[in-house]
């Protein structure tokens, strides 16, 4: 039985919850072998920031978006006031910074970490401009991630590799300031196919503890190798304080950047129960960044996007009403069976009337992706922008 004291307890951590979007989960994607063109996605940054601005009003818990620095400022600096007032005009936030060190032609042997000098310097460059776009949207976090790597063995040095980087990373956590933090990014592989400079948390930490204080670990939930035991990484780190944040997303066989939850929506619970277990046990909600990344390549983007934030509320809501009281003591007591069904009983708890509840009492619809469908939104969308996107090119060729 699930008493009032745990709905109240789930009520609670749902108010509290916040999940960032990202500016390109609104854009045209696809996979290395071409991208789907969809007649509604936005080609512009003010209209992925206008999507973002919708899910954000039908669901109530997705106040900011992170960018991408290349893809959103390309002018740098220049782009932030017309940027601003997007956000300010769709009612959200600009969130992460996102520096884009992977796509140039240069980045081709890496950017930190490249045996260029030279490459370095303007990988470095490009993230100090980043901080600088940080600063003036008073984004709290710069999202860090690599696509560095060498794809044969013996084509550049690991170790060498690695000081470069932790040279670069010193160098731009010196730079940061006030409340400012930067987040540190890992992956297996892709686009590296032999070693990627940060492949795992333990990397990432390493680089994070060289850099300084302000330099915390970013978990992208798809990036890790099958049946890697997530939520032992994050009640680690959490242990550490050194868990800066989340790139939500689910996955099957690699990094698939599949809607979160679809695939294996207990291995989310599991991470979040680690999360609300902490707070349990320490009396204070650890300051954790949660944002969706997200390529959506085949569902209607803005309706992916929705399905996500749900999915993500529905699973911290289970989380937070597992009866951490009971748990402890089972746990204590090696009673497995009992400890193991306290954390079933949670999971299996249908939350939906309580989200439900929980968007009236916000003034929300009961249903964000009915609602959303009935405002017609998306059929405005492909009346304006369904000829920029016919004449997008999809092929690689
Ligand atoms: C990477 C990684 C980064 C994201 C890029 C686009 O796989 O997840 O966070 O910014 O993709
Ligand atoms: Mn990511
Ligand atoms: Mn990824």
């Amino acid at each position: 039985m699930v008493t009032e004291r745990r709905f109240d307890q789930a009520r609670a951590a749902l108010d509290a919850f916040r999940i960032e979007l990202p500016s390109w989960g609104f854009a045209n994607t696809g996979t290395r072998f071409g991208k789907f063109i969809q007649a509604s996605a936005a080609t512009t940054t003010e209209e992925k920031i206008a999507d973002a601005g919708v899910v954000h009003r039908f669901t109530g818990c997705c106040p900011s978006v992170a960018v991408h620095v290349l893809w959103d400022f390309p002018n740098g600096v220049a782009d932030v006031p017309a940027v601003m007032r997007a956000a300010a005009d769709n009612g959200v936030r600009i969130g992460a910074i996102n520096p884009n060190v992977f796509q140039d032609q240069c980045y081709k042997n890496g950017s930190l970490c490249n045996p260029d000098a030279e490459v370095r310097r303007m990988a470095l460059a490009h993230i100090l401009d980043s901080i600088e776009i940080q600063r003036k949207t008073g984004s709290r976090d710069l999202s860090l991630w690599f696509a560095d790597g060498i794809s044969y063995p013996g084509s550049g040095s690991i170790r060498a590799r690695r000081d470069c980087l932790l040279e670069g990373l010193r160098t731009v956590h010196a730079a940061l300031g006030g409340e400012q933090r930067m987040l540190v990014e890992y992956k297996p592989f892709e686009p590296a196919f032999y070693a990627t400079d940060i492949a795992d948390w333990g990397m990432s930490y390493i680089c994070c503890k060289h850099a300084g204080e302000r330099a915390k670990v970013l978990v992208d939930t798809g990036h890790h190798y099958q049946a890697q035991n997530i939520e032992q990484i994050v009640a680690w780190l959490l242990s550490e304080r050194m868990l800066g944040g989340f790139h939500f997303n689910d996955r099957r066989y690699a990094d698939d950047d599949l809607t979160l939850g679809s695939m294996d929506p207990y291995q989310v619970f599991r991470i979040f129960h680690e999360i609300c277990f902490y707070t349990w046990e320490t009396g204070e909600a650890p300051d954790v960044a949660y944002m969706v990344d997200q390529s959506h390549n085949l569902k209607n983007k803005i309706e992916e996007t929705i399905q996500t934030a749900n999915n993500a509320q529905e699973l911290f809501a289970k989380a937070a009403l597992v009866d951490h009281d009971k748990l402890a003591s089972y746990q204590e007591d090696g009673e497995l069976i009992d400890a193991e069904e306290t954390l079933r009983e949670a999971f299996f708890t249908d939350v939906r009337p309580l989200l439900r509840e929980w968007r009236a009492a916000k003034g929300l619809a009961a249903d964000p992706m009915a609602a959303f469908r009935a405002s017609g939104y998306l059929q405005e969308a492909e009346r304006e922008r369904g000829e920029r996107n016919r004449r997008a090119v999809s092929s690689y060729a």
